[in-house]
């Protein structure tokens, strides 16, 4: 399937961070488990040394007492070898019980070594597994609440049972695939009407490459699509989707350098209604550095989308990211305030290891993921599957048991 393909090669380049830390943390035990078995197998030897050298001290006592009893004369000092001589089974000196203890050690060993393929496909599922597990999934940007949820989930199902990497994949893959299963992440667009998507997010986030990519996907699906520059800010920032509607073959509108955005806004709906468009995509500026300023100019825009279309914005779009870690949900909380936002789309999942990113904001806003970016070009951007995800994150294949 080329979008697992693609997922897999192009999501978490540098490997995935659960899937890498998953296959430590039962490794990790291995090496212990081996270790402990090691030095119980030590304790083992030596009483069993210790048994030996008794064996003989009790037999040596009582050969001399009965060599006594039958008044043979025996030289206590030699008589050590010639007494055990008589008695095949019993080792003559101590160096021959070390001897009987070092051939009974490569019995040991093989034990070992079938205790180390033992363990190194399984661990008991412990508080100290567990801890090592949510730690993990804390550092792959999953957030602390959402950590927690899982493990406790996993906890409560599996406690004590002895895993292996692949069982402890699937467990964890599916708490995952349960948080990412919000709704379906098919952004639809309604027939016979003008439909307009604002694209809101921090500066540098990736909405006008984002534009430019969704653009592109939906002029391919036969939709008519206009773009509006209503992030007037930096001249910049116009030039640059001007060259995204170039590179598609696509109209823009935009406004003189620095004129309100709204006023951007209000004539690419007037155009858009008067030429039949389907598909109206709105880039914002994303200066955070002025939180206030940001704000309104957005609620203005909402304002005015409202009051030639009160159903619109029929999409508001959060483009987030992924490298940037847990700031992303002070963002999402920052844009919820202005912009009723209805998706969300995660870029440059291709530059990060991560990816847990994902989990903690559908968690914590229960919003879906319309669409993922998985590098700079135009076709890089997918649809988001939950399931897929799920699975390619803690590193297990395609085929879903
Ligand atoms: N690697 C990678 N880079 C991306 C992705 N999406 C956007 N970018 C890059 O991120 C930078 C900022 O993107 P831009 O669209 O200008 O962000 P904006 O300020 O939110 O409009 C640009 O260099 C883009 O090429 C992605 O999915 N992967
Ligand atoms: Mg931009």
């Amino acid at each position: 399937m080329k979008f697992f393909r693609k997922l897999k090669e192009k999501l978490f380049s540098t490997s995935s961070k659960i899937k890498d830390g998953l296959e430590g943390i039962i490794d990790k035990q291995s090496i212990e488990n081996v270790k402990e078995e090691q030095s119980k197998q030590d304790i083992l030897d030596k009483n069993l040394l210790q048994k030996l050298n008794q064996n003989f001290e009790q037999k040596k006592e009582k050969t001399l007492k009965e060599s006594h009893k039958n008044n043979i004369k025996i030289d206590k000092t030699k008589s050590l070898v010639s007494i055990s001589n008589k008695n095949k089974e019993l080792p003559n000196t101590v160096e021959q019980t070390q001897k009987t203890s070092s051939s009974k050690k490569t019995g040991i060993f093989s034990k070992i070594i079938r205790t180390v393929e033992k363990v190194t496909k399984k661990r008991k599922l412990d508080d100290k597994m567990l801890n090592e597990i949510e730690d993990l999934l804390i550092s792959s940007d999953i957030g602390v609440s959402t950590a927690s949820l899982i493990v406790e989930k996993i906890k409560k199902e599996n406690f004590s049972k002895e895993l292996d990497i692949k069982q402890l994949k699937q467990l964890i893959s599916d708490e995952i695939y349960e948080i990412m299963d919000v709704s379906d992440s098919i952004l639809k667009i309604k027939e016979d009407q003008l439909n307009i998507w604002l694209f809101v997010g921090v500066n540098g986030s990736g909405k006008t490459t984002t534009i430019g990519k969704i653009a592109k996907q939906e002029k391919d699906n036969g939709k008519k699509v206009i773009l509006a520059a209503a992030d007037t800010f930096r001249a910049a920032a116009v030039d640059q989707l001007s060259i995204w509607s170039k590179r598609v073959g696509i109209e823009m509108v935009k406004g003189e350098e620095k004129s309100d955005p709204a006023s951007v806004v209000y004539k690419a709906i007037e155009e858009a209604k008067k030429n039949d468009y389907d598909l109206l995509l709105i880039d914002t500026a994303g200066r955070l550095q002025n939180k206030t300023d940001l704000m309104q100019e957005l609620e203005k825009i909402i304002r005015v989308i409202k009051k030639q279309d009160p159903s619109a914005p029929h999409n508001c779009l959060i483009v987030l990211d992924a490298t940037s870690g847990q700031n992303v949900n002070s963002q999402v909380e920052i844009f919820l305030q202005s912009a009723g936002l209805t998706g969300i789309i995660m870029t440059k999942l291709d530059g990060t290891a991560r990816g847990g990113v994902l989990v903690a904001v559908t968690n914590k806003f229960n919003l879906p993921i319309y669409r993922i970016g998985l590098g700079e070009k135009i076709e890089d951007l997918e649809t988001f599957d939950p399931k897929l995800f799920s699975r390619v994150i803690v590193g297990l294949d395609n085929n879903p048991v």
